[in-house]
């Protein structure tokens, strides 16, 4: 694969400072490295700049609207255009950035005349509009966005995703109002109850069967706060009751022999965080699982006993 690294500092869409250093720790912890040991191409097209766009919201608690605007309309120019290329895999950068770079993949499979199916690894349902959200901050609204819900201020998804090709994996804190549109879709949500239940295998294969009967594009989003903060402790909205480290292995592995993934956020690290680069390296070890690394690559036949 023809892996594309790019940058995305994004720290607009929430408060705390930190995640705008992401990029650079993904590269310090060796990313790039990671993946040509396992024989891909890597391009890494660098940090890519925000203009901001002049505008304002309707709801008063909505900040830094014209970044997050701006962030939009440059990660989906780039990523629409990198898709062309080979895997785009965006380097975050708060959870806002998803509002560009899915965006961009929507784009580009709508050229494609292809269906762009989205996984969601994440704590939180990121379902706010810019009309719902309490907070007012917008990295906890890219699904509504995607989703094709309101976004007056925004401009409109290029093929919204049909609620059935979406599917939320390890949620475990939902806004009321989050709550209340996710009754009125039928998005698959595997919050960790499900997962307490029945594990991530079953309810990972039904979707990526999904996926494959469509012959579809998958666009997976991994927020750092999937994991539990015990394992992945750099990321401003840790949640306890997270993803263990052998879970993420798991679903990265199943997403691997799915040979489906076609592009990847990962997003919300905050290095400023953490100790030693931790989170980060956890993170890129999570990528290259993804892109075909094995936890224990030992020969196969020491399972078989020969
Ligand atoms: C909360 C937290 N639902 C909000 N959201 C996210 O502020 O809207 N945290 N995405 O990571
Ligand atoms: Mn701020
Ligand atoms: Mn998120
Ligand atoms: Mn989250």
């Amino acid at each position: 694969t023809h892996c594309l690294l790019i940058g995305a500092p994004v720290d607009s869409g929430q408060h705390r400072p930190g995640c705008l250093m992401g990029p650079a720790a993904y590269r310090t912890a060796g990313l790039a490295a990671a993946l040509q040991a396992l024989g891909h191409r890597v391009t890494d097209l660098g940090d890519v700049v925000c203009n901001p766009v002049e505008a304002t919201s309707a709801n008063p608690a909505v900040h830094h609207l014209p970044e997050t605007l701006g962030w939009t309309r440059a990660l989906a120019e780039v990523g629409e255009a990198a898709c062309v290329q080979g895997m785009p895999i965006f380097l975050g950068g708060d959870h806002s950035l998803a509002l560009g770079s899915v965006a961009g993949m929507a784009a580009a499979a709508k050229a494609a005349g292809r269906p762009l199916f989205v996984l969601w690894l994440d704590a939180h349902s990121d379902f706010h509009t810019p009309g719902t959200t309490v907070s007012g901050n917008l990295h906890g609204t890219p699904v509504a966005y995607l989703a094709g819900r309101d976004f007056p201020e925004f401009p409109p998804f290029p093929a919204p995703i049909p609620p059935e090709n979406i599917c939320l994996f390890g949620i475990r804190s939902v806004d009321a109002a989050e709550h209340a549109a996710l009754l009125q879709h039928e998005i698959a949500i595997n919050d960790m109850r499900v997962l307490d239940e029945r594990g991530v295998i079953a309810p990972l294969r039904e979707f990526l069967e999904l996926v494959e009967a469509a012959d579809g594009l998958l666009h997976v989003s991994l927020d750092v706060d999937f994991l539990d903060p015990s394992v992945a402790p750099a990321v401003g909205t840790t949640v306890p009751g997270g993803a263990t480290f052998r879970e993420a292995h798991l679903v990265m592995e199943l997403l691997h022999e799915s040979r489906r993934v076609t592009s990847l956020d990962l997003v919300e690290l905050n290095p400023f965080l953490d100790e030693r680069g931790r989170t980060a390296h956890l993170m890129v070890d999570l990528v290259a699982s993804l892109m075909g690394k094995k936890v224990f690559d030992r020969p196969t036949r020491s399972f078989r006993g020969q």
